[in-house]
């Protein structure tokens, strides 16, 4: 019996200790090639995709991002609007007023065709949602092991604030923001995992969105429809569907932003598995003749300790492929909430510029 407690006892502090030392690890490492945090993951999770419990909890962090201390944002009190990328989303942006009224997370589902099965995704509205206006919609992507709530269970990340914010200013329109569950499987037993075949659903997400996600938030709530008011975001997984997304159907969303994103759209094998690739690295670009993306952003924190300098070589081959777009970095962050705010701070920036730079050329602001 005693033996019995002590064994138990070893192995919970084994399991703690391998859950503390993943996330350690994350946070430390730097270098994709000397990053070992994969190899604990690995070792709790075996090729069907199943993963341990308790590191599955520890994992949820990759899903909205490492929960790190040093949150920076930028502190300026003044903002000017321009084309010019900010690397830190301003204090002003992400903190909330006392005089704004912020919308607030629900929860919905939708019959899904792609995964035969009702699906759930998370929605805010604006404070003052009424089916008198319409308001355009970004669909947010989260990371791997994410689900609908991903986003909306992480105040840090102060998605209500940035948007709630930048629309009180009348730099955006109000607009509706939506979280969806991005692994779009029919197999409700299947788990996500680092293996070819735990990710395949998520690159088949794009089917789910395009042909049941987007119907059904257009028929049930007042939203404007075409690229101008429909725009695409996502982090690390999210990213890379983003990328891939907009590669594939570039005439659906005019404004996108890539956070972060994960390896995989090409051939590659970084410390968490070997990736067949989506696509290869000449189709990293528009088709001949192509409704681009009026605004398309590449970014991700120089301290990135899980898809290091993958994002970087996303933006080299776009840009060697002359697809055009954004690439920047946010100095210091890691794969975090800072890197999440500054690109959906960012993104909205890019879209008060290019709605008023077209306003202005049809006579000024409508
Ligand atoms: C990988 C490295 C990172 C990968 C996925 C990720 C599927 C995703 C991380 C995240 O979503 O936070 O090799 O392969």
């Amino acid at each position: 019996m005693i033996k019995t407690k002590k064994r138990l006892m070893i192995l919970s502090a084994f399991i703690a200790l391998t859950v503390c030392a993943c996330g350690t690890a994350i946070r430390e490492e730097n270098d994709m090639e000397t990053n070992n945090s994969s190899e604990e993951i690995i070792a709790t999770s075996d090729n069907t995709g199943e993963v341990n419990k308790e590191v599955n909890d520890d994992l949820s962090s990759f899903a909205a991002g490492i929960k790190t201390e040093d949150e920076e944002s930028n502190s300026d009190t003044e903002f000017v609007l321009n084309d010019e990328i900010e690397e830190r989303c301003p204090a002003i942006y992400e903190t909330k007023r006392a005089d704004v009224s912020y919308g607030e997370f629900t929860h919905d589902t939708y019959y899904s065709e792609t995964c035969q099965m009702e699906r759930g995704y998370s929605i805010l509205l604006p404070a003052d949602y009424s089916v008198d206006k319409k308001y355009p919609v970004l669909y947010l992507l989260h990371g791997i092991f994410g689900d609908e709530y991903s986003f909306s269970n992480d105040g840090s990340n102060k998605i209500k604030e940035i948007t709630g914010n930048m629309a009180a200013d009348g730099l955006i329109e109000e607009t509706i923001v939506v979280c969806p569950n991005m692994f779009a499987t029919s197999d409700p037993e299947q788990k996500p995992g680092f293996d070819s075949i735990s990710v395949l659903p998520y690159d088949n997400f794009i089917n789910d969105l395009v042909n049941d996600l987007m119907p059904h938030i257009e028929g049930k709530y007042s939203v404007l429809t075409g690229r101008e008011n429909t725009y695409l975001a996502g982090f690390s997984m999210g990213g890379r569907e983003t990328i891939f997304i907009t590669l594939k159907r570039p005439e659906l969303f005019g404004y996108v932003c890539a956070i972060s994103a994960a390896p995989g759209i090409v051939p590659t094998k970084d410390s968490f598995m070997s990736h067949e690739g989506q696509i290869s690295e000449s189709e990293m670009r528009f088709e001949d003749g192509a409704t681009e993306p009026d605004v398309f952003i590449i970014c991700c924190g120089t301290r990135d300790s899980v898809v290091g300098t993958y994002p970087k070589q996303y933006h080299e081959l776009l840009e060697a492929n002359g697809a055009e777009h954004i690439w920047y970095e946010i100095n210091g962050a890691d794969h975090d909430n800072n890197a999440i705010k500054s690109g959906l701070f960012n993104l909205f920036k890019q879209i008060a510029n290019g709605k008023n730079m077209s306003n202005a050329e049809n006579g000024g602001l409508q």
